[in-house]
This record gives structure tokens, sequence and C-alpha cells, in this order.
């Protein structure tokens, strides 16, 4: 099955046949494929093919640039079926949900091939007279793009299609838990490429490799942006790391998503916003919903509401058409459970949380998502546990809530439901939430690719995607030019 998917996207069969890292599908933990790791020296020599195709790439002008994401996203709209069904097989993603990831690649594609040519300066009033000045953006050089297993393939595409319309050449270390959807997303951006006939080799790699394949590229000077996606953890050693050689991060790291739930909610809306939020993914997204901060007047209302809407919850294998799929691994599932049972000891009431399907798939880790009621933001809750675990706490006051909201350590995503515009407008004000993301009547997840994406605190500052997160991906300069046959000194300073 992954096999034939592998071969239509383009895969080389050697690719996924020959090396000595196992590949699990989550499904029903089953080997699927063994692919070669990269050694830190192998990263070294793509980085320095790598800047072989910068140079020759950022002398492209930008619009031409922007042709081959065009190709790009015609080559993914044509492959949507079988990448998505990929990543369900390797990351345990339900078809719905495969399929939306594709399309997110698809998305910023088409945003990218606009802001070819829209890749702006500024012109600025010079005080001096007969000169103007002017700040330009040029490509920066290679940028190294992590990612996590949870989105194996739309957050490099944010990246990459970022990156290369910039001008720069990209190396992208996956999840080893998910090189399958890499080695299939590079096949197609080979096969654009091809199409679009005037793109230096080694503009695009993957590096398939364990934590020393990574930090050789987070340490190598040569790598002039480091875009990294996963835990906080990880985070907290890339930052420092690529900071200390005076590199640029990226660093899109752990939330902690809350929604605040107002007494004039609409709560059927609220229902199904939560549903999708809190289970949807398996909650292995970083913008899951993870904790629910309930006005007292609805809190017992929406908890029943749950409770009847999670026992509907239909969970199984992803491609036959479920709600919820497996967790990645036996390590998230028992992350999980020792979460559930350090919330009971800190006074949470749990329902559900517990293992399903074990006869049928032994070998996988399926679970019906658990909510919590706590009687407090306690420290279980404010821990990012990368699992379907919703935490519900009730609140009296609007300014309490908002206060909740904004005591974890994570700051990525947040949301209020309510109809009252006051507490709306102030929940996005400066007063309001601390976060990267603040909605209203939108569930925390599920952010479009035309906003900045990130957060801040341990989530790490970093934003890619949409709005001008392309800056990032370019290096600016600033432009004095003197028309005038005089040489007049700024601040008025006379030198004679
Ligand atoms: C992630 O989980 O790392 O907003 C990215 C969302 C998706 C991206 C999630 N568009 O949920």
């Amino acid at each position: 099955m992954v096999d034939n998917l592998l071969a239509s996207l383009g895969v080389e069969r050697s690719a996924y046949t020959m090396g000595s890292h196992p590949v699990h599908t989550p499904i029903d933990g089953s080997r699927i494929a063994s692919v070669r790791l990269d050694t830190p020296a192998d990263v070294a020599a793509k980085i320095a093919q790598a800047r072989q195709a910068f140079d020759a790439w950022r002398a492209v002008p930008a619009p031409r640039r922007g042709e081959l994401l065009r190709v790009f996203g015609e080559v993914l709209r044509r492959n949507k079926q079988a990448l998505g069904e990929l990543v369900s097989w390797e990351a345990g993603k339900i078809t719905q949900e495969g399929l939306g990831e594709v399309q997110e690649m698809i998305d910023i594609c088409d945003f990218a091939v606009g802001l070819s040519r829209q890749l702006y300066g500024l012109t600025i009033a010079s005080e001096r007279p007969g000169h103007h000045m002017r700040e330009t953006w040029h490509p920066l050089g290679v940028v190294g793009v992590i990612s996590a297993f949870n989105f194996p393939v739309a957050v490099w595409a944010w990246n990459t299609t970022l990156a290369l319309v910039a001008g720069n050449a990209v190396i992208w270390k996956p999840s080893e838990k998910t090189p399958l959807a890499a080695l299939a997303s590079q096949a197609l951006l080979q096969q654009a490429m091809r199409e679009h006939g005037d793109v230096p080799q080694w503009l695009s790699q993957v590096c398939v490799g364990d934590r020393a394949a990574g930090l050789a590229l987070v340490d190598d000077p040569r790598v002039a942006l480091v875009s990294a996606t996963g835990s906080t953890r990880m985070g907290r050693e890339v930052g420092p790391r690529v900071a200390a050689r005076f590199g640029r991060s990226i660093l899109e790291l752990g939330g902690n998503n809350a929604m605040i739930l107002a007494p004039s909610a609409d709560l059927d809306l609220a229902v199904r916003a939560i549903l999708f939020a809190a289970v949807g993914t398996a909650g292995q997204r970083c913008t899951t919903l993870r904790r629910l901060i309930a006005h007292e007047s609805v809190r017992d209302e929406i908890v029943a509401r749950l409770k009847s809407a999670y026992a509907k919850v239909r969970i199984g294998h992803p491609l036959q058409g479920n709600l919820v799929g497996p967790l990645i691994d036996k390590a998230a599932y028992e992350a999980m459970q020792n979460a559930l049972s350090q919330a009971r000891q800190e006074g949470g009431k749990v329902h559900g949380g517990e293992r399903r399907l074990s006869d049928e798939y032994p070998d996988a880790y399926y679970v019906s998502p658990a909510l919590v009621e706590m009687p407090g933001q306690t420290d279980v809750v404010r821990h990012e546990t990368f699992a379907p675990i919703l935490y519900v706490m009730p609140y009296s006051d609007f300014a309490e809530a908002i206060r909740l909201n904004n005591e974890v350590p994570q700051g990525l995503s947040s949301c209020v439901f309510t109809t009252d515009l006051r507490e709306a407008e102030l929940f996005q004000s400066a007063l309001g939430s601390d976060c990267g993301i603040a909605n209203v009547n939108i569930g925390t997840s599920g952010a479009e690719i035309g906003g900045a994406f990130g957060g801040e605190k341990e989530t790490g500052g970093g934003r890619e995607s949409g709005s001008d997160a392309w800056k990032a991906y370019m290096r600016r300069q600033t432009n004095t030019v003197n028309y005038s046959r005089e040489l007049p000194l700024a601040q008025g300073i006379s030198f004679d």
C-alpha cells in the first residue's frame, strides 16, 4: 500500500527499502519502510552543495523564482490524494486532515507566487539635499528546516516556499518518525524543478537523520537561518546554539492553548469548535485546545454536552471514516497516562483517556480523548502533553479568565467564545491574550496560511507562513544614494 503510494509520488524504491532506520505506521505499528540515515558528515556535504545552489538561485529574478512555486502548486494539486494518504499512513491523521495538510501546502504555494512580485522595500526621506534612501531585501543563504511528525509536510512547505521565493536554498531535516512524507514531498518538488527547467541542482535537499545530524545543521555557520518546529525542549537547545554563532532562528515550539467560554457564548458553536480543536489530530497539533476556561454559569452545561459529544466520537483506522486516529507511538501513550495520573493527584476528575482497540491493534495506541475537570490551573495543566487531554477550569470574572489564559509558560494560540463585543475586543487588546494567535468564536487550531503563524514565551517567538513572515528569510539592506555634487554629512556635521 505505502510502497504503491511512494512509487506513484516518484520516490525511488531504494530510498525506502535499503536503509537501516525502520519506519512504522502508527495505524497498526507495522514496519512500512526502512530509510538511510545521514551522518553529520553527509549533512556537511549537503550544506556545501546547498551553498552552491544558493549562489546561482539568488541571481534569478524573484518573479521567475515564483514560477517554480506556481508549478509546485500544480504538481501538489495533481498528487493531493496520494500525498494526503501517505501522511495518514505515516503520521496517523484521518483522511480529511491528511488532505487538509496538503491543501495547506497548495495554499502557501499560491501565496508564494504572489509574494514573488511583492518583496517590497521602502523609500525613506533623506535629511540631506540631493540624497535618497531606500530599503532593499536580499536573499539570505542556506535555510535549515527542522520539522516535527505532526505536520510532516505543511510546515516544511511554509518555510520552503517562502525561502525559495526569497532566493535561498533549503535543507530539510524532517522528524525521524515521518521521513517518507519528506522523501515524497521532495520528489514532488524535484518534479516541479524539472518542469520549471531553470533551477540549480541541490536547491532543496532532505537529510533524514538523528539528533547528531540535526545538530550538524544547527551548528554550521554556512546555514544562515534555522527554522525549527517541535518541542520547547528541542528549541531550548537549538535557539542558543544558533545564537552562539550569530545565526538566525525561527522557533515554533510548544503550545498550551486555551478557550475562554463566556456566559453569552453560543454553546452549540462552542461544542463543535471544542471538538475539532481538542480531539482533532488526536490532540497532536501544536495548536490543539488543551485548556477550557469556562464561566461558572456555563461550566456544568458545557461539561455535560462535551461528555455526550466525546462519547459519540468514532475512534479507529484513520483512513476508514473515523474522527480520531492513533497516537504517534507508545511513548506518546505513556506520556498521556502519566499526565492523567498526575491530574488525578492534583484533584482532577478524569473522563475517558483509556486505551482503545488494543485487541485489534496490539502494537498501536488508540485512546479515548480525555476530559478532565480541574479545580484550578495546577502543574499538570501548565505543561504541554501532546495527546487529547482537555482540562476544564472555572472562572467567575473576565479579568480572571484572561489571567488564567496567560498564566502558562507557552503563548501560541488562544480564543474566546462570547457574543459580548467588549469581552471580544478586550481579549484581543494589549491587555488581553498574550498569545501569537487570539481568535473570537473560532477554536485555537486550524489557522489559515495567510496570517503570520507562531507565538510568544516558550513557543519561541518565531513567525512563519503568511503576512510579512517572509522578511525573516531575507536580509535587509539600507541604501543611501547621493545624486548631488556636494557631500553634506548627516546630523549637520562639518568636517572641513
Ligand atoms: C503545528 O501543529 O505544528 O493552525 C502546525 C493549525 C495548522 C498548523 C499547525 N494550520 O492547526
